[in-house]
C-alpha cells in the first residue's frame, strides 16, 4: 500500500500547522485523492498491525443500522468507546475530576466499557452514540440507503445515482453530542466492465489512526457488495478533504515510513451469502496477514 505511506510523507512535507477542536493541534492538508486497486489484495497496512477485527465488527454493526457502543464493546472493539464516556463525564459533572488522557481518566474509561457490557440500561441511557451512521445508512428520515442503492447496483448498474450518505444536516446536533458528526460522510457505486467500484469522500481524516480502518472498512464493504451483485471488486477511491496528522502521531508516523511494505492479505468471504444484510463475523477469512508490529498513539477525543 504504497499509497498511504504517499500520503504520510506528503502531509509530513506539506502539511500546515492548524489547531483543532480535540486542541491537539495537527500538520493538515486539503484535498488528497488515492486509488486502490482491489485486486492487489486486501488492503490492509502492512507496515503496522491493524486490529482488522474492530473493522470487520464496524461495518457489520453499521450495516445492521445499530448506533450503541454496546454490541462493539461485547465484541471487544474499543473503537468508539471515548465520545460517550467523555459524555458521560460532562452530563455528571466529572470532567475536573478525571483530566483527558490522564491515568484516572483511563481507568474510567475501562470501567465504564465494563458498566456498558454488564448493564443493559447504563448501555442504553450512556452508550448511545445518537443518529451516526448505522441510522442514516439504514433510515435517512424513514430511507433504507443500503438497501435502495444494492438493488439499484442490481437493476440498473449504468446509473450514476449510486449515493449513500451520512452527512444529515438536521441530525447533525444530535451526533455532535454523544458522538461525532460523520467523517466519512458520502460514498458513490460505480460498475464498468462487471467491476464494481467504490469512492468516498471523507471531510475529515486522521491520517494515523482512523485513515487504515477507513480504507479496509471502505474495500470490504465494496467486495460485499460486489458479491452480492454478482460483480468482481473494482477500485476504491478515497477522496479526502481535511487529511491531518495530529502532532502527537508525528513520530509514530515517521517510523512507519521507515519500514518496507510487505505482500498484502487476501480476505476470503463466505460464497454462499447473497443478501447484503445476512453476513456474520464468521463468513470472514483474513489470510497471510504479516504485519510489522503495531504501533500505540493517543487518539484525540
Ligand atoms: N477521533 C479521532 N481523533 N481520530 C479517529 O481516527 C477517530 N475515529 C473514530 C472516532 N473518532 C475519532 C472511529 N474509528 C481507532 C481507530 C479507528 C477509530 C477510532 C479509534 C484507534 O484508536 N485505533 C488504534 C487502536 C485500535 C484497537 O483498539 O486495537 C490503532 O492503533 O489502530
Ligand atoms: P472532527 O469532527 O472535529 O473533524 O473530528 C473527527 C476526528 O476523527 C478527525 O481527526 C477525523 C477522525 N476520524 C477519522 O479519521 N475516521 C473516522 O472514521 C472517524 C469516525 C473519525
Amino acid at each position: 500500500m504504497q499509497a498511504y505511506h504517499e500520503l504520510l510523507q506528503h502531509i509530513l512535507d506539506n502539511g500546515v500547522r492548524k489547531d483543532d477542536r480535540t486542541g491537539v493541534g495537527t500538520i493538515s492538508v486539503f484535498g488528497y485523492q488515492m486509488h486502490i486497486d482491489l485486486a492487489e489484495g486486501f488492503p490492509l497496512l502492512t507496515t503496522k498491525k491493524v486490529h482488522y477485527k474492530s473493522i470487520l465488527h464496524e461495518l457489520l454493526w453499521f450495516l445492521q443500522g445499530d448506533t450503541n457502543i454496546r454490541y462493539l464493546v461485547q465484541n471487544g472493539v474499543r473503537i468508539w468507546n471515548e465520545w460517550p464516556f467523555q459524555y458521560y463525564l460532562s452530563a455528571n459533572g466529572l470532567e475536573d475530576r478525571y483530566p483527558k488522557y490522564s491515568p484516572e481518566w483511563k481507568n474510567e474509561l475501562k470501567a465504564f466499557e465494563e458498566k456498558i457490557k454488564e448493564d443493559v440500561a447504563f448501555a442504553e441511557k450512556w452508550g448511545e452514540l445518537g443518529p451516526v451512521y448505522g441510522q442514516q445508512w439504514r433510515n435517512f428520515g424513514g430511507v433504507d440507503q443500503i438497501a435502495g442503492v444494492v438493488a439499484q447496483i442490481k437493476r440498473n448498474p449504468d446509473s450514476r445515482r449510486h449515493i449513500v450518505t451520512a452527512w444529515n444536516p438536521q441530525d447533525i446536533p444530535a451526533m455532535a453530542q454523544s458522538g461525532l458528526p460523520p467523517c466519512h460522510v458520502l460514498f458513490q457505486f460505480y460498475v464498468a466492465e462487471g467491476k464494481l467500484s467504490c469512492q468516498l469522500y471523507q471531510r475529515s481524516a486522521d491520517v494515523f489512526l482512523g485513515v487504515p480502518f477507513n480504507i479496509a472498512s471502505y474495500a470490504l464493504l465494496t467486495m460485499m457488495v460486489a458479491q452480492v451483485c454478482e460483480l468482481k471488486p473494482g477500485t476504491f477511491v478515497h477522496t479526502f478533504g481535511d487529511v491531518h496528522l495530529y502532532s502527537n502521531h508525528i513520530d509514530q508516523a515517521r517510523l512507519q515510513l521507515t519500514r518496507t511494505p510487505r505482500k498484502l492479505p487476501m480476505m476470503k468471504i463466505n460464497p454462499e451469502v447473497k443478501n447484503l444484510f445476512g453476513f456474520t463475523f464468521s463468513d470472514f477469512e483474513l489470510k497471510g496477514y504479516d504485519p510489522h508490529p503495531a504501533i500505540r498513539a493517543q487518539v484525540a477525543v
